[in-house]
Order: C-alpha cells, then structure tokens, then sequence
C-alpha cells in the first residue's frame, strides 16, 4: 500500500484541460482532488500564472519510485513544453510528488536526488499547501509540521493573499 500527494500546475497551453488530463490519466488511484488555484509565478517572475491543485492518490502495488514514473508519464501525455534553461520557468504541466507514506502510513524520507521526499520546496510553497490543505485538513508535511501551521507562516502571506480560488474549474469530475 503506498499514498501520496500529487501538485499539478501548468501555465502553458489550455491549463484546465492540461491539468483535467492529468487527474484522468492517474485513474482509479486518484482518492481525492483539491480545488483549482490560479497562483502568481513562484521562483521566477518572468512567466503567466498558473493553475494549481494537489492530489492524493493510493495503489497498494505502487513504490515510491512508481509515483514519479507516473507523473513523468503525465507531463509526457501533456506534450509538456518547458524551457530547460529556466528551472522554475513556463510549462504545459508540472507533476511533482509532494509525499509518500508506506504501507505502515509513515511518511518516506529519502535524499535521493532524483525523488527527495517530501519534496524539498513544498514547505516554501503557498500554492503546494492550500489546495493540499483542501483535501487533508490534518495534513502534516515530515519534518516541516501541520499544514495548518505552515500555511500561517508570515513569509507565506502574499503568496497566500495574490491565490485566486477558481471554483468556475472544477477538477472532481474528471472521468
Ligand atoms: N511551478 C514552478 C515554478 N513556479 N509557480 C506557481 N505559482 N505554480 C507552480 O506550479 C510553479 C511555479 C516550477 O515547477
Ligand atoms: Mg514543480
Ligand atoms: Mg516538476
């Protein structure tokens, strides 16, 4: 058994349906989806919003290294386009793997540089923990504390602040 929360974003292209593609192409392991957020560029200003949402997804077969073969199996389905020079620049659609918890619900801890888990930016990242927080209000980040807590850090209130909740886009009925 293995858990994890998924973050989709995309500024690029038909961002809703870049990110609709993405929760259809994840399947019956999706458990639960957020709200979409349009959210300001983070990291690098030069670029258009974005669209975000985070998921949680369950397959009792899958590893942690499975979750990020599927998300790179997403942005691929997604034709992504990105431009390798610019690390936080535009794309089609970003999948990144926020979490992982094992069969026992621990969280997984891992310094692999391909797959570092949690993800290394996720405590620094208002549009990561707000629609997170939409589907696990209890939610806690290993080593970084409850989401709640988090998402009242100061350092964390204009990106708060500048996030535009799109209820026009719902996610959940993907099929
Ligand atoms: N992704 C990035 C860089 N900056 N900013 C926002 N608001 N949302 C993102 O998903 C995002 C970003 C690269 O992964
Ligand atoms: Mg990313
Ligand atoms: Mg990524």
């Amino acid at each position: 058994m293995s858990r994890a929360v998924l973050s989709l974003g995309s500024n690029l292209g038909d961002r809703y349906q870049n990110l609709r593609r993405a929760v259809g192409a994840l399947g019956g392991s999706v458990a639960a989806v957020s709200g979409i957020y349009e959210t300001p560029p983070w990291g690098d200003a030069d670029q258009p919003a974005y669209l975000n949402a985070v998921l949680l997804a369950v397959d009792p077969e899958a590893a942690p290294r499975d979750w990020l073969d599927r998300a790179h199996a997403c942005e691929a389905r997604a034709n992504r386009v990105r431009d390798p020079e610019r690390r936080f620049g535009p794309r089609t659609l970003d999948v990144d793997v926020i979490a992982v918890w094992d069969a026992d619900d621990q969280p997984v801890i891992s310094d692999d540089p391909e797959l570092t888990l949690p993800h290394p930016r996720a405590h620094l990242r208002a549009f990561v923990l707000r629609p997170w927080i939409d589907i696990q209000p209890y939610g806690q980040l290993a080593g970084h504390g409850w989401l709640t807590d988090l998402l009242n850090d100061p350092a964390l209130a204009d990106d708060l602040a500048g996030m535009t909740p799109r209820p026009d886009l719902p996610l959940e009925f993907v099929v």
